[in-house]
């Protein structure tokens, strides 16, 4: 027979439970009150056995949790159900004036409900999934910088209102150094008619996100430490499957899948559960599709965690003395950038994984831009962080980085030593481990000859993405030396790359294209001889060709060994 436990109150404490206990058989034959402590943990304990769950976390989590009570639709008001808002006539002015002030529609943030209600988006399968009854309690860390007082209330709101009570310990606001009026005095006194106990912390002076978490995640006592960027919307069933996975294996950091909620008229957008997290070059994170093998993997089944390599960085959760086990954040990290690549490159690196939840949603506003300043300078202070990334975590592939942002190499990045000594600590494994076995499709070649620019003979000229997007041409310009747009890695997979684009040519003659890299060789798949200094086109057998007077770009052509067609490789050339 199952029992269910109620600890009431013990939900906040770890092992010592108060007197009010009660254990209820499922089929509710009989109920006792003030059964022994010790029995009903022994109880328990079995049940963990015989139900083979992982003992690792205290008996505390052990109740039946209360569902949060789900949010009924206020018919008729603005955005219910995630539709979008539309602004009334005669107000699309304001809308553009205050626009900046947040990076979105503040006013249709404003019309609608901090208790909005939002449609059920998970698939049919997440609903017939069976958590753990011994799930552990959790703390919202949630920073901000000058955010919107209904972004930041309906965040709050939506945590309150779907997630089981006996799951939520508190949530934990950091402000970092608002300049707001109404996030002071008036947030400390909102809050406090919560029914959930919440915790204002404050920077005082602007520590960027990075170290506004740390502060937050100090002040944590539940045993997982979720983190949320403060204009979220969290769905039905958006917690229980994040801390299901945690208690399985308490190394595994979770994301949820981040659904897009549009910055003008906040309607609620799916996202795909068919994209994961990478990165590119220049150390942006970047949404990829799942590569067939990790659906396979999977058994095909959508609704089982997904591995990613990388995270976004503003939504995860993860065991606290974990998260301190693996060396928090990296302090020496300003204002906002590289904190997610990091984290994510030293979890896979030193003994953890990183799954997407794809049973869990939460929505997030998306901005084209930044609201605030970086004190810094924004390439100063992302050129720091993610050089950082690179000097602890990338070992030889820092070079992508630093030959795609040329710029970066001139940035004081500060002491690294303490990450490094921490990387060595911990035994963590090399960045080359990570691209083949975490992340053999990343868009950094495992293998390569050469990495630099390519020089035509005849010309002088360099190849030159001219910072055209995947689809275009590719150009030729005077040579620079400077990377950037006239990077390219020659990799042992015939492929002729820069960032994630391939030089790419899908007819025996004409332009020659930047396409996204598919690994497949084919209209990919070039040999570089640097005996005659030709780059041949394997499937058509024509060669690149710098086309004399003309200033658009090389051209595949017959090969003809003229200088038109020889291309220097000159510098770190590895054969
Ligand atoms: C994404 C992440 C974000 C963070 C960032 C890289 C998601 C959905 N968001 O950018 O969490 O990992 O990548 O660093 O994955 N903030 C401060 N102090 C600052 C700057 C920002 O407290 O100096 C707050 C800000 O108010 C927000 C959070 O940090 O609540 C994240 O900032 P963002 O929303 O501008 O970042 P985002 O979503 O573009
Ligand atoms: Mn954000």
């Amino acid at each position: 027979v199952l029992l269910l436990m109620y600890f009431s109150d013990c939900l906040n404490s770890s092992f010592h439970c108060p007197q009010e206990l009660k254990v209820e058989k499922l089929e509710k034959r009989q109920t006792e009150n003030d059964v022994d402590l010790n029995f009903a943990h022994e109880v328990a304990k079995n049940l963990i056995k015989t139900k083979g769950i992982s003992l690792s976390y205290p008996l505390s989590a052990l109740q039946a949790w209360e569902q949060a009570p789900s949010v009924r639709p206020q018919i008729g008001s603005p955005g219910e159900e995630g539709k979008p808002v539309h602004i009334p006539p005669g107000q699309e002015t304001e809308v553009e004036e205050k626009f900046k002030l947040n990076q979105f529609n503040i006013l249709a943030s404003d019309m609608i409900s901090v208790n909005r209600s939002l449609p059920d988006v998970r698939l049919a399968s997440c609903h017939k999934k069976e958590y753990s009854p011994l799930l552990p309690t959790t703390s919202i860390v949630i920073v901000f910088h000058n955010e919107a007082w209904s972004t930041l209330l309906r965040t709050i709101w939506s945590v309150i209102n779907r997630s089981p009570k006996a799951l939520l310990k508190e949530i934990i606001l950091v402000d970092d150094a608002s300049e707001r009026d109404d996030l002071g005095a008036q947030l400390e006194e909102y809050v406090r008619t919560l029914p959930v106990q919440v915790i204002i912390l404050r920077t005082g002076a602007r520590s960027g996100l990075i170290r506004a978490r740390l502060l937050g995640a100090k002040h944590v006592t539940g045993q997982v430490i979720t983190f949320l960027d403060a204009h979220c919307e969290c769905t039905e069933g958006w917690l229980e499957p994040l801390l299901d996975e945690i208690v399985r294996d308490r190394k595994t950091v979770v994301c949820p899948i981040i659904d897009v909620i549009s910055d003008n008229t906040f309607e609620y957008v799916t996202a795909s559960d068919m994209t994961w997290g990478g990165f590119n070059w220049k150390l942006n994170f970047r949404w990829y599709r799942v590569p067939q093998r990790e659906m396979d993997r999977r058994g095909g089944d959508r609704s089982a965690p997904l591995l990613t390599p990388t995270m976004a960085g503003g939504l995860f959760a993860m065991d606290k003395d974990y998260f301190y086990e693996l060396g928090t954040y990296d302090e020496g990290m300003e204002v906002w950038g590289g904190e997610n690549l990091e984290m994510s490159f030293r979890v896979w690196m030193c003994g953890g994984r990183l799954e997407i939840i794809t049973c869990s949603h939460v929505g997030h506003v998306f901005r084209d831009k930044s609201p605030y300043t970086f004190p810094g300078g924004v390439s100063q202070t992302i050129f720091k962080n993610s050089a950082r990334v690179a000097e602890v975590w990338m070992d030889e592939w820092k070079e992508f980085y630093y030959e795609m942002n040329p710029g970066s190499r001139k940035v004081d990045i500060g002491d690294v030593s303490d990450r490094l000594n921490l990387r060595k600590q911990l035994g963590c494994k090399s960045f080359r481990w990570y691209l083949e076995n975490v992340y053999p499709e990343s868009q950094m070649p495992l293998e390569y000859y050469y990495l630099g620019d390519i020089r035509n003979a005849e010309s002088g000229m360099c190849l030159d993405t001219m910072g055209r997007k995947g689809g275009e041409n590719v150009g030729l310009s005077y040579c620079h030396g400077m990377g950037g747009n006239q990077v390219f890695a020659y990799t042992k997979r015939d492929q002729v790359m820069s960032d994630d684009n391939c030089l790419d040519a899908s007819h025996g003659t004409g332009p020659v294209k930047l396409i996204r890299c598919h690994g497949l060789g084919g209209n990919q798949a070039w040999t570089y001889n640097q005996g005659d200094r030709s780059i041949r086109h394997i499937s058509s057998g024509q060669c690149l060709t710098s086309i004399i007077g003309k200033t658009a770009g090389p051209e595949l052509r017959v090969c003809d060994g003229s200088k038109t067609q020889q291309w220097i490789m000159k510098a770190h050339f590895k054969w």
